[in-house]
């Protein structure tokens, strides 16, 4: 994501205040001498104030807990993404805004086919780019003529959103939309960037000769500046007219506009409209929801915390209190550092994006990435508490291509092959704590309970030594993100032997052992957490590759 011109933010604010019961001992607070700590319900998004100790950071940390949107957004593990425009024929990949709507011409758009492969490889939710930065809409807008109403393609009639929507949805797969705030195209008519005043615009605005005219329409109030209207107008049109909606994704670039110019988007008024019309679907990633991982490799850090410290800046746009390519965004230590210029602690988990091929678009000259890359960067993703957003570019005829179909599918049965069965799950299992079967009975929303912050040990006997290769990991996230540190071990002949230690766990940790280690007996201690682990999986694997 093209951060330039990303509003940096210098300065606090805030505290919050709620009844509830105090967040540090009283003896902690009388040996500090300070005022007691604000008490803290848990939620998905925590006032922090620049008072706040260390341990009161770490306290409020704990206490975030992720939405229901976005536990349902973590469980996808991977999504698609679909860029597909003017830039698919021109051979660009940031368009220019002026280009000839005559040049989108699929000549055999089949949308099904994206659907197959999608599902087939694996895929339950899928993001169109329904308008890059050139402007250029993939459906009949009212508001625009740069779009495929304009194309000879299909005599104006053709509808790429409604195709893809369509087959999406018979395929099993969710639908997402990327609409872009960039918008050259409307940079050329004026609109964008043009120094407009925010101000009461009612949404949808009716334009001539609407067909929506004297029908009963939910109907907005917001604040925005011209160009803001008309995002507000299109974001109307593609989340009532296509059913639902389950991610919404803005990024923040601002196109390539002379440098004086900034359209300082209406985050606040797109939000209330996005929430309003597609209330299950997540924001990202210049959105509440989701977070931009900061780069466009795919690859998460090793130790991603979905709980981070946030700032709000213009018009309620979530920004990263840290550099947003910080290689540590949650950690005690970063949280503490973040304490003179954060707002907010939120959870705000990672998505990785990243292209199978190098462009975003397709260009017949580029060659899709192999199953072994894939491969890699799903473990570091998936593996380490994040999202995988995948992008398949649909070539000049309106298809997927036929090799990086093969790779999708191959991709799909190599995950298979990496984690083909948790072992554990028929094992005999104890620990300390409550409900130490729960961590290997496959169900995501039971877990062992450790009886303790930074303590506690889960134990699995196979009955016979057998030979492990991958670890899963995963905590219940539903009671937030709370381990630091565990080691996972091996009985041997020589005792209890370390094979793992790892620092974060979050929605799924991966770990790959570097060769496979034989043992009857296995065990997980958790040696740093903030609040007592809850271990949804603990997941011993015999790879198949
Ligand atoms: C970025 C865009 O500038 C790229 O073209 C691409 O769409 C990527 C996913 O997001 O911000």
């Amino acid at each position: 994501m093209a951060l330039s011109r990303r509003l940096f933010v210098t300065a606090l604010a805030v505290v919050g205040a709620s009844a509830g019961s105090p967040l540090l001992a009283p003896d902690a607070l009388a040996a500090s001498g300070r005022r007691p700590s604000v008490p803290v319900e848990p939620g998905y998004r925590i006032a922090i104030s620049p008072d706040d100790t260390p341990d009161e950071l770490v306290a409020k940390a704990a206490r975030l807990r992720p939405t229901e949107r976005q536990i349902a957004w973590q469980r996808l593990e991977k999504t698609a993404f679909l860029h597909f425009g003017v830039n698919t024929f021109t051979g660009l990949e940031w368009g220019t805004g002026d280009e000839s709507p005559d040049v989108f011409q699929p000549t055999g758009l089949d949308t099904d086919q994206w659907a197959r492969a999608l599902r087939d490889g694996g895929f339950e939710l899928a993001i169109l780019t329904v308008k890059h930065h050139d402007g250029f809409v993939l459906y009949p807008s009212r508001y625009t003529d740069h779009g495929v109403a304009s194309s000879s393609w299909e005599d104006g009639r053709g509808d790429v959103l409604r195709s893809f929507a369509d087959s999406m949805r018979a395929h099993g797969i969710k639908v997402g939309v990327y609409i872009s705030p960039a918008d050259e195209n409307q940079y050329l008519h004026g609109v964008y960037a043009n120094g407009s005043a925010r101000t009461t615009r009612t949404v949808p605005t009716l334009t001539d000769g609407d067909d929506r005219a004297g029908k009963k329409l939910r109907s907005f109030e917001l604040q925005a500046t011209d160009y803001g209207a008309h995002m507000l107008n299109q974001l109307y049109e593609v989340l009532t007219e296509y059913g639902p909606v389950d991610e919404v994704w803005f990024d923040g670039a601002q196109g390539r506009i002379p440098p004086e110019k900034v359209e300082h988007y209406d985050w606040d008024s797109w939000y209330e409209v996005v929430r309003a019309l597609a209330p299950g679907a997540s924001i990202a990633v210049s959105g509440p929801d989701v977070r931009w991982v900061g780069n466009e490799g795919g690859l998460a850090r090793e130790d991603e915390w979905s709980t981070v410290p946030v700032a709000e800046v213009e018009y309620g746009r979530t920004d990263y209190a840290l550099p947003y390519d910080a290689p540590d965004q949650g950690s005690r230590d970063a949280l503490a550092a973040s304490r003179s210029v954060a707002q907010y602690l939120q959870w705000w988990p990672a998505e990785c994006d990243v292209s199978i091929r190098p462009g975003w678009f397709y260009h017949p000259e580029q060659q899709p990435k192999t199953v072994d890359e894939l491969t890699d960067i799903y473990m570091r993703s998936v593996g380490r508490n994040s999202v995988l957003l995948l992008n398949i570019p649909p070539d000049q005829q309106g298809r997927l291509p036929a090799a990086d179909v093969a790779v999708l599918r191959a991709f799909d049965e190599r995950i298979g092959a990496e984690l083909p069965k948790n072992l554990a799950h028929t094992a005999r299992t104890w620990g300390d704590g409550q409900h130490p079967a729960l961590a290997v009975d496959g169900d995501p929303d039971t877990a062992w309970i450790a009886p303790a912050a930074s303590g506690g040990a889960l134990y699995v006997d196979f009955g016979r030594p057998r030979e492990v290769d991958r670890i899963r990991l995963a905590e219940d996230i539903r009671h937030g993100q709370q381990v630091e540190q565990v080691v996972v071990e091996a009985r041997t002949e020589t005792g209890w032997t370390q094979v793992a230690k790892v620092g974060t766990v979050g929605a799924s940790r991966i770990v790959l052992l570097p060769s496979p280690v034989a043992a009857r007996q296995w065990r997980l201690r958790v040696l740093g957490s903030r609040l007592p682990a809850r271990i949804a999986e603990f997941g011993l694997y015999r790879s198949l590759s």
